[in-house]
Order: C-alpha cells, then sequence, then structure tokens
C-alpha cells in the first residue's frame, strides 16, 4: 500500500513539474485529488485494512495528500508568475522613445493677402458681402452692362451651367445684388473666388481670387476713387508708393481707369519685376455707369459711386515675388511652410 501510493505522489510530482498552464494544473489535481481521483479513492479504500494498518497508511496518504497540495500550489503560483512576466514583456513601453512631432499647418498666402487687405478697407468703413459663386447670367453679365454680343460671355471664356447659370467670373454679381436691395450710401468690398475657362499656364488658373469694391453715395466724384485707391495703395505696399491713373475701358464704369503704382521694390528705378518700368498695374477702376445704376433702381440724377476690382492672386504674387500662379493652387506645403 504505502510503495503505492509513493508511486502517485512520484508520478503526481512528475507530470506536475511538466505542467505549464492553469489547466493543465487543474486537470492533475482532478486525477488525484478529485472525487474520483487516485488518491482519494484509496482513502476511501481505508475500511478494508486491519486496525494497525489504517493509521499508518493513513498517515502516509495524508502525508502524500499534504505534499500533493502545497506542490500544486507551488507550481500554480509559478505559472501565474510566468504568464505575468510574458504579457509585461508583451506590454513593454519605451519610454526614451521620441515621440510623435505634430506638424502644425501654416496660413495659406492667399488668406493672408486676402486678410490684410480687408483689414485696410474695414479701417476705411467699408463693410464685406459675400455671396453665390454660381451665378445667374444677369448679374453676372446683363446687369452690368456687358451686351449678348460681348466676348466675355463666349464659351470660351466662361463657364457655363446652362443658357441662363454661369460659374461667376467676377465678383460683381454681388455688388448688383448689395444695390437691388440696399439703397445708398452703399460701402462694400466683394472678395471671392472666380472662374474662367482658361488653360492653365504660369499667369492662368480657371479658379482665382478677386476683390471688387463699390462706393454709392450722393455727391461721389472720381477724386474719390483716386484718393481711397491712393490709400489702398500705400498701406499695402508702403508709404512711399505713387499712383497714377491711365484711361482705360469697362462695360460697367465710364470713365474707366487702370492704376498703376511705383514699384515697390525699386521705387521707381526700374527693375526686373517692373519689367524697367518703374510701374507695376495695380488694378481696374472707374465711375459706375449710370445704366448699371439704373439697373439697380438707382438713380443716376440722385446718386454717384465709383467701382473697382483686382486679382488677390496678383497682390500675392506681387507682395512675395512669386512667379507662377500655380504654386497658389498646388498645395505643395514645400511651398506653402514658407508662410
Ligand atoms: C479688373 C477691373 C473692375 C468694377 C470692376 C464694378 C462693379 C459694379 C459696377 C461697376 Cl457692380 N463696376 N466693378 C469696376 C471697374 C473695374 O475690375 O481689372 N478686375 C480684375
Amino acid at each position: 500500500m504505502r510503495e503505492k501510493l509513493e508511486a502517485i505522489k512520484e508520478s503526481a510530482l512528475k507530470e506536475l513539474r511538466e505542467a505549464e498552464s492553469k489547466a493543465a494544473l487543474d486537470n492533475i489535481r482532478v486525477k488525484y485529488l478529485g472525487k474520483k481521483g487516485e488518491l482519494t479513492q484509496i482513502l476511501r479504500g481505508m475500511g478494508g485494512l486491519s486496525a494497525e494498518e489504517r493509521p499508518i497508511v493513513g498517515k502516509v496518504a495524508n502525508e502524500v495528500r499534504e505534499a500533493l497540495e502545497s506542490f500544486i500550489e507551488e507550481a500554480s503560483s509559478n505559472i501565474k508568475n510566468r504568464e505575468k512576466e510574458l504579457k509585461l514583456k508583451k506590454e513593454i513601453i519605451d519610454i526614451s522613445m521620441p515621440g510623435k512631432k505634430q506638424v502644425l499647418g501654416s496660413r495659406h498666402p492667399l488668406s493672408l493677402t486676402l486678410e490684410s487687405i480687408q483689414d485696410i478697407f474695414l479701417s476705411m468703413g467699408f463693410s464685406i458681402v459675400e455671396g453665390p459663386e454660381v451665378e445667374l447670367d444677369y448679374y453676372n453679365f446683363e446687369a452690368l452692362n456687358i451686351p449678348k454680343n460681348h466676348p466675355a460671355r463666349g464659351e470660351q471664356d466662361t463657364f457655363y451651367i446652362n443658357d441662363n447659370i454661369v460659374l461667376r467670373t467676377q465678383t460683381s454679381p454681388l455688388q448688383i445684388r448689395t444695390m437691388e436691395k440696399q439703397k445708398p450710401p452703399i460701402k462694400v468690398i466683394a472678395p471671392g473666388k472666380v472662374y474662367r475657362s482658361d488653360a492653365v499656364d504660369a499667369s492662368h488658373s480657371p479658379i482665382f481670387y478677386q476683390m471688387e469694391g463699390l462706393v454709392v453715395d450722393k455727391g461721389i466724384t472720381f477724386a474719390d476713387l483716386k484718393g481711397t485707391l491712393d490709400l489702398f495703395a500705400k498701406r499695402m505696399f508702403g508709404e512711399k508708393v505713387v499712383t497714377k491713373f491711365r484711361p482705360h475701358h469697362f462695360p460697367f464704369t465710364e470713365p474707366s481707369a487702370e492704376m498703376d503704382a511705383t514699384c515697390f521694390l525699386c521705387q521707381g528705378e526700374g527693375c526686373k519685376l517692373c519689367k524697367g518700368s518703374g510701374w507695376i498695374e495695380l488694378l481696374g477702376c472707374g465711375m459706375v455707369h449710370p445704366q448699371v445704376l439704373r439697373n439697380c433702381g438707382i438713380d443716376p440724377e440722385i446718386y454717384s459711386g465709383f467701382a473697382f476690382g483686382f486679382g488677390i492672386d496678383r497682390m500675392v504674387m506681387l507682395k512675395y515675388g512669386i512667379d507662377d500662379i500655380r504654386l497658389l493652387y498646388e498645395s505643395d506645403v514645400r511651398f506653402l511652410n514658407q508662410f
């Protein structure tokens, strides 16, 4: 009997040393100590032993049970520790690794320039108006005195949605809408995206940004136009800038002019930027055509006004010395990060 108990102990210990998981341990526990376990069977069978044998076998059986229990306990804590170690090893965090660098964007040069232009006009008392980029032909052309046969209305120049609807080619429609809604005095700037059916090259983009301005009130003269736009040029490009106005033609203004400023790079001496002339063309302007005022329900016998328009892209390019408009639309961060 004693040998049988020792054999059970040896084989249980051997199995315990080889056990690698909690499940294996449980199986061993059931196999030896469970209700139908090998050791339990022996303890149960002790009734058939003689009075001398019983206490001796009982003592040995209890020793074997205690030994098995304590070995199982030990093996189970070993397994737990090993599992914990493995888990920690898998979840290791190297706190000496450098963190992920957060890449911060920068303002787009078009936004920066648009904002500084807006600030200049806001400080002179202008308000900002905005509106649809998809416009009725009426607001984009007809109301602005641009007749049906005008080349600007050709499909080579304008994106047509249908016979009646276009992508706006200028922001003037915003000002027509303003004059329809609001009686003078009117003093607004209209910035925004405009569209022309142009092939892309260094100086053309089918989408670009424009800003127009409009002042309508009693007694507005060409002197108001000159004073306002001269101040704008000085605030934008420096106090030393001198402006001049050349006669021009637009269907929606009469008289019309283009304003040049002395080159802010060479102070009018002549350089690469101004192509040796000393002057840089900045914008188009004029007194609002009486027919345009009439189209909006404003009596040109009582009111007069001036208007102007320029490309914001062109201002950006002049201000930062950029020679290719495509850079403003290609979203190359190597270019954009410089601003
Ligand atoms: C240019 C010239 C100009 C206007 C835009 C305008 C608007 C209304 C009435 C009269 Cl509602 N005129 N706008 C006037 C003169 C010139 O733009 O070269 N733009 C890029």
